[in-house]
């Protein structure tokens, strides 16, 4: 256990930031990495046309993986047979009917992206931007600019799990810069500059095998991830890394022992350099077909919603190979 928790404005103090690389007004951070020619470069890499859809299930009457101070996703129907039957609805002209529903839930509640907004320290957001243009919405870095650029690239999936040798990481074992270079290693793939990178632990699924405690073991979040260092802070400056995603809830180790601080790459590289974290990934069917084909690249489409004002959006991501 650390000793104390250091502050994020010491820890970071000497670390990079994109804060005004792309102006005064940007709200996209390093999704700007992603140009015409990344999107090509990602659709270069598609060779059999198999596509992946990496989101969750999302409502199902057991209930969803979900950061823990989150509730569950409500569904629930607005209009079905019921009402025709009870008298309170007539069919339309001609004899159609239909069914409609409302789901009630938090925008992070499901496969999500985090808008650059969603987090900060020392009250200022991604960019520079005051903490008290969240209230009420966030008039900046919501997830709207995010979702009119659109996260398309080339993605790289690093199988973290495999690389280890197990069904999945240990509850918060970290993952390292040499652990992702050994992966790509591994997997005969290089991982360049603007990859988008998807990070498999084979942690999410133990929530379908186990329930709640399987990714909350004793009630505790604790989950395996990227780790925090200054090395791998600064790789993701120098690699230019748009965007990671995890088969995660928070796409990051949850606590990093040796500073005492929780989830600081989402101070580090999300508030900092604009990178744009997308959280619990359905992996397993990728990873199982990258390892049958030996292709770990594939253009990575992820498109969430425009949600005006939104700290985050649900998104259902793509992987073409
Ligand atoms: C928090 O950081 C609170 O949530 P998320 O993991 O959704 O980014």
């Amino acid at each position: 256990m650390a000793k104390k928790t250091v502050d994020f404005t010491e820890l970071l103090k000497d670390a990079p930031k994109n804060w005004g690389r792309w102006g005064a007004d940007d709200e996209i951070g390093a999704l700007n990495f992603l140009t015409k020619e990344e999107v090509l470069r990602g659709a270069r890499a598609i060779r059999s046309g198999k596509v992946f859809m990496l989101g969750v299930p999302l409502a199902r009457p057991g209930g969803d993986p979900l950061y823990p101070s989150r509730s569950q996703p409500i569904r629930t129907m607005a209009m079905d047979k019921g009402f025709y039957k009870s008298g309170l609805a007539k069919p339309m002209a001609g004899g159609l009917e239909y069914a409609d529903d409302v789901i009630v839930m938090y925008l992070q509640g499901t496969t999500q992206y985090d808008a650059l907004g969603h987090v900060w320290y020392d009250d200022k957001l991604y960019n520079g931007y005051d903490t008290t243009t969240t209230i009420g919405g966030l008039q900046k870095c919501s997830i709207e600019p995010i979702a009119n650029h659109g996260v398309v690239g080339r993605g790289i999936l690093l199988d973290i799990a495999r690389l280890k040798g197990k069904p999945h990481l240990d509850a918060g074992e970290p993952i390292t810069i040499a652990d992702l270079e050994a992966a790509a290693k591994r997997q005969n793939c290089v991982i360049e500059k603007h990859d988008i990178l998807v990070i498999r632990t084979g942690w999410l699924k133990r929530f379908y095998d186990h329930g709640f405690e399987g990714i909350f073991p004793k009630g505790q979040m604790k989950e395996p991830g990227l780790a925090y260092s200054p090395e791998l802070v600064n790789w993701f400056h120098r690699m230019e890394i748009p965007s990671i995603g995890s088969d995660t809830i928070a796409s990051e180790q949850t606590m990093h022992e040796e500073t005492g601080t929780m989830i600081p790459l989402h101070a580090a590289l999300l508030r900092n350099q604009g990178v744009i974290f997308n959280e619990i990934d359905w992996l397993e069917d990728l990873a199982d077909d990258c390892e049958k084909d030996g292709q770990y690249t594939f253009l990575f489409v992820g498109a969430p919603l425009k949600v005006v004002r939104g700290a985050g959006s649900p998104v259902n991501p793509a992987a073409i190979k």
